[in-house]
């Protein structure tokens, strides 16, 4: 049910909601702790950052439904919770209600799994996953955010001020390589090509970087198209390897300029209490006999 600050308090069955007009969006999910700050680091890529996935998604535009019902004039927060047993429950605010929040009931073109949500979620492309609440039960419209558990115990970061940083949506521009990458072996020297995936929450991504050399020189990634907003993005970079030990990463840079940051920079700002929100570079260490390992672990 949506109600609240709404001129008409709808009470919606699924059947009613799949009358309105349907839209289908390919958007990255990711969790805010992928991964977190505290050692042991990942061996392997999946290990690191893992927790992202990036689907089609099939549902209504969350504004289309609060159209419906009329916002009131005081309207700055709609507060989603969950049916599951925690009751998970986040404040979103207005403005990304009304931007491209969806409420989706079709994932990669099937009715969306149990685990996954069924028969309805929230999706707010570019935010942590936390947010896009499943098994939605009701959408509240207030004028301020509730601080559930997830908004106040869970989800904010501790800052070397002793002050928390809350409401910390956007997740942030983020690369990886995958090959070669942790727990992988080169087999020999000669041509590998470098690959990854990068993502921003902020839109598209502009470019990504490759550096061969510890992060002494960088080089332009290619972008396999299409390179839509807040999805995944795949890169790639031919790269002849001599046979020597090397260390190799990539940055990424998204449409708003914003480049990714090194895992000192995030620390030298945020100290060593931050938990969520860590979208480090993360470089791979290759030694002579071709074994790929975490340089950072
Ligand atoms: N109702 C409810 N929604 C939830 C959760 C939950 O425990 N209950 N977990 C959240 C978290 S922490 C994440 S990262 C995403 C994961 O979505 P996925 O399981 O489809 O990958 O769902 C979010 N939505
Ligand atoms: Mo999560």
């Amino acid at each position: 049910m949506l109600h609240g600050l709404v001129e008409r308090p709808l009470v919606f069955t699924m059947d009613d909601l799949r009358r309105f007009p349907s839209e289908s969006r390919i958007h990255f999910l990711e969790c805010s702790g992928n991964p977190g700050y505290t050692k042991p680091y990942g061996k392997t890529a999946s290990d690191l950052v893992g927790l992202v996935s990036c689907a089609e998604w099939t549902g209504v535009s969350l504004k289309r439904v609060l159209q419906e019902a009329g916002l009131k004039a005081e309207a700055k927060w709609v507060v989603a919770e969950g049916a599951d047993a925690a009751a998970l429950t986040r404040s979103i605010p207005i403005e990304k209600c009304l931007e491209d929040a969806m409420l989706v009931y079709s994932q990669n073109g099937e009715r969306l799994r149990p685990q996954q949500g069924y028969p309805l979620r929230l999706l707010l492309p570019g935010f942590e996953g936390n947010m896009s609440v499943k098994w939605l039960r009701r959408l509240h419209v207030t004028t301020e955010p509730v601080y559930s558990r997830e908004e106040t115990s869970k989800y904010t970061d501790l800052l070397p001020d002793g002050t928390a940083r809350e409401f910390s949506f956007y997740m942030e521009a983020k690369s990886i390589i995958t090959r070669p990458s942790g727990g992988q072996r080169l087999s020999a020297p000669g041509f590998h090509e470098i690959t990854g995936i990068a993502w921003s929450g902020h839109g598209k991504i502009a470019r990504v970087q490759v550096s061969v050399d510890d992060g002494k020189s960088w080089q332009e990634a290619r972008l396999q198209e299409p390179v839509l907003t807040r999805a995944l993005t795949r890169f790639r970079l031919p790269w002849r390897w001599d046979g020597k030990p090397a260390v190799i990463q990539s940055r990424a840079i998204d449409e708003t300029g914003y480049v990714q940051p090194t895992l000192a920079e995030l620390l030298a700002v945020r100290g060593e209490n931050y938990f969520y929100h860590n979208n480090a570079i993360w470089p791979w260490r290759i030694a002579a006999d071709g074994e790929v390992t975490n340089a950072l672990a």
